[in-house]
């Protein structure tokens, strides 16, 4: 670190200021410039100090920054970087110290040159910081002293920047309590610091990160007192340390890492991350910036895939610019790899989508001049970055293939396999979904119809099983209920592509006995039951099935949801049998009521635990489950459609566990319908 350090010249000079302004504009509109002042915009306070460190360690002063929860409130920011000037600035003639401190500096570059890429506006959050903060400490040690400044109530300095002694030491150390009278609620979420600054780790690589939870820590804390950081004097509180929750980031690998990291789950398709760093230089008579780029990519045995976006250190949910270069360029690249390659059988037509399948990437870039799209940040607008990526990126990446045959066989497999499943989705689908194509088809012969012909007064049970399915038969109300037997497990759900499912011929009863039809020629007003009721055991398999049913329901029928007439029944899950007395009990809450009021199995009580809705006989199906007067439905809502079709993805991915616990949470909720 000291030899990186010495390589940069201290590129402070103290006459840059563009445009002063005191602090009020901040606590008169704190959300213009931290969006809330609900806990969101108070964590906001931690990343505008932390970004200054983190600049500081981009710019290659700093390596190690630590993050300090400590009781009362009060938050600790400390560096090990140059340390913030804090000689007499020639335009204020106050401290530059006070002067970042304690004005507005809008207009971005202060002090010296900055960073070449840094931030965006230098040290210019730390002013909102002290301006919504009750109480701000500032120790500098720089020059070779120790020095400190502290303001009050929104930012008023308390005194000049004292010397208070020698130190050969350089570094920031900043403390600040948030103001009551500005935040509602002030009560900092461990978790969320971690998160955020993880992810910031990974941005800068080779800078350590700690962070300290100490607000629990009954012992004394003194105000200059730093826990864990190197080079700075740090009155080492290793016994602090081990008393209260911490955690360190260093990741060498940058942005491999994070792809490490957001892989950790899945199974990689090939050895070796894709990595590239370079400066892309613009040309000089375009008159455009240069831009730093920095890429990662893995494949994994997945169908999703998972794009994450950075401009400036900026997460961009929404992508940009760099993502519309980074796609453009791995589809070329690709294409270009195997028709140079001259493989056997595949002709380098793959799509977007066909070689996005599977892949985890990072993509950040950093700009001296950043333009965002709309007010969040969230996607990334300067189209500098579109065409650096794509020359960086594509550029390395033939390399990469090249260079890595079993890499790059791998991938084009991946997008070999893509490609063939979106060409037999789709024929499936158009076969499917060709006008009339279901019209035609008589009523399976599993269906056993209602006499009725009136829709709304018609119910249709989907019922797992074929014994079950006899059952129902026997049990039901032959004038509205119509029963559809499914066989067991009627399809693996995981991995199965929805298109596909179309063509199975289960699937296929499912739809022609709803009688609307699907896609183009879907058809509401045709739909034969305004009830239909998905029967299953509460087992795992009935859980599993429960959502094949949502999923396929949520994507091609859901206008048959937002209609509500999409039902889950609940069958009970005992019988108690006292003397003649027979009650069914639903959950095992009620279970559990059940046996404080009357005690276990009391007064020779017999208690039946039901396995699947084949245990029951007829009658047992109808009272319990199907008559109308007595059985519980629960009714399925969608209530956030962008949410659940997350859920869906999430459900047709690799990933098992999260499934699982999906179908277990899921699976039985919605409201109910008595
Ligand atoms: C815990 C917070 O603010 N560190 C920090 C800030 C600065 C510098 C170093 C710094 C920058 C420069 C020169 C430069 C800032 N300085 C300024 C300004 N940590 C924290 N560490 N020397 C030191 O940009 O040239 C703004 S931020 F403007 F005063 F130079």
């Amino acid at each position: 670190m000291a030899s990186k350090k010495e390589t940069k010249k201290n590129s402070y000079g103290a006459d840059s200021i563009q445009v002063l302004e005191g602090l009020d504009p901040v606590r008169k509109r704190p959300g213009m410039y931290i969006g809330t002042t609900g806990l969101e915009g108070l964590h906001h306070l931690i990343w505008e100090i932390f970004d200054n460190s983190r600049d500081e360690a981009m710019g290659g002063f700093a390596d190690d920054i630590e993050v300090v929860l400590l009781p009362g409130n009060r938050v600790r920011v400390v560096d090990n970087g140059r340390g913030i000037p804090v000689d007499i600035h020639p335009k204020t003639k106050v401290s530059t110290l006070e002067t970042i401190m304690t004005t507005l500096h809008a207009g971005g570059k202060f002090g010296g040159d900055g960073y070449k890429f840094s931030g965006g506006l230098h040290g210019v959050g730390i002013s909102v910081m002290n301006a919504l903060s009750r109480r701000v400490r500032a120790e500098v040690h720089r020059d070779g002293a120790y020095h400190v400044q502290e303001y009050k109530e929104g930012g008023k300095p308390l005194a000049k920047v004292k010397k208070l002694g020698k130190s050969d030491k350089h570094g920031t150390i900043i403390t600040f309590e948030a103001d009551p009278l500005i935040f509602p609620e002030i009560e900092y979420n461990f978790k969320t610091i971690v998160d955020h600054l993880r992810q910031q780790a990974y941005l800068v690589r080779g800078m350590r990160i700690t962070i300290i939870d100490a607000r629990g820590y009954e012992g004394e804390i003194k105000d200059t007192e730093v826990f864990y950081l190197r080079d700075l004097p740090s009155i080492k509180q290793e016994s602090i340390i081990a008393k209260v929750p911490s955690q360190t980031f260093y990741f060498d690998g940058g942005l491999k890492s994070l792809v490490a990291f957001e892989n950790r789950h899945q199974k990689p398709l090939h050895k070796r991350v894709f990595h590239i760093e370079k400066e892309h230089k613009a040309t000089s008579e375009s008159g455009q910036q240069d831009v730093q780029v920095e890429v990662a990519l893995q494949y994994v045995d997945d169908i999703s895939s998972r794009i994450v976006a950075y401009a400036n250190n900026i997460y961009n949910p929404e992508g940009g610019m760099h993502i519309t270069g980074f796609k453009t360029a791995l589809t070329r690249t690709i294409n270009n790899f195997v028709k140079k390659a001259n493989m056997k059988g595949i002709d380098g037509n793959f799509t977007g989508d066909d070689v996005l399948e599977g892949l985890t990437v990072v993509v950040s870039v950093k700009l001296q001049e950043i333009q965002f799209e709309g007010q969040t940040k969230s996607k990334l607008g300067s189209v500098e970055a579109r065409a650096a990526v794509d020359t960086v990126f594509s550029e390395a990446f033939a390399e990469f293939l090249e260079e890595n045959p079993a890499d790059a066989k791998a991938i084009i497999n991946k997008s070999m396999l893509a490609m063939r499943a979106r060409k037999a989705a789709k024929a499936a689908k158009d076969s499917v979904l060709r006008k009339g194509a279901l019209d035609g088809m008589t009523l399976p012969g599993k269906l056993a119809d209602c006499q009725s012909k009136s829709a709304s007064e018609s119910e249709l049970f989907i019922v797992e099983g074929d014994s079950a399915g006899g059952t129902a038969k026997t049990g039901r109300d032959r004038k509205t209920q119509a029963i559809l037997p499914l066989r067991g497990k009627i399809l693996n759900v995981e991995r199965a592509r929805l298109d596909r499912m179309l063509t199975s011929e289960q699937i296929k009863n499912v739809v022609v006995a709803l009688g609307t039809a699907i896609g183009d020629t879907f058809d509401i007003s045709k739909l034969r039951y305004h009830k239909i009721i998905i029967a299953t055991d509460a087992d795992v398999d009935g859980e599993h099935i429960q959502t094949l049913m949502l999923t396929l329901f949520y994507r091609y029928f859901r206008e048959l949801i937002d209609g509500g007439f999409l039902y889950i029944a609940q069958p009970p899950l005992y019988k108690i049998k006292k003397g003649k007395k027979v009650e069914y009990i639903y959950t095992e809450t009620e279970k559990a009521e059940y046996e404080k009021v009357n005690g276990p199995s009391e007064g020779g009580a017999n208690i039946q635990r039901y396995k699947g809705l084949g245990e029951m006989n007829a009658e047992e199906l109808w009272e319990t489950t199907m008559d109308p007067e007595h059985r519980i439905l629960k009714q399925v809502t969608v209530e956030d459609g962008r949410e659940a079709d997350k859920v869906f993805d999430m459900l047709m991915g690799t990933d098992v566990s999260g499934r699982k616990t999906f179908i277990q949470n899921h699976a039985k909720e919605a409201t109910l319908d008595i």
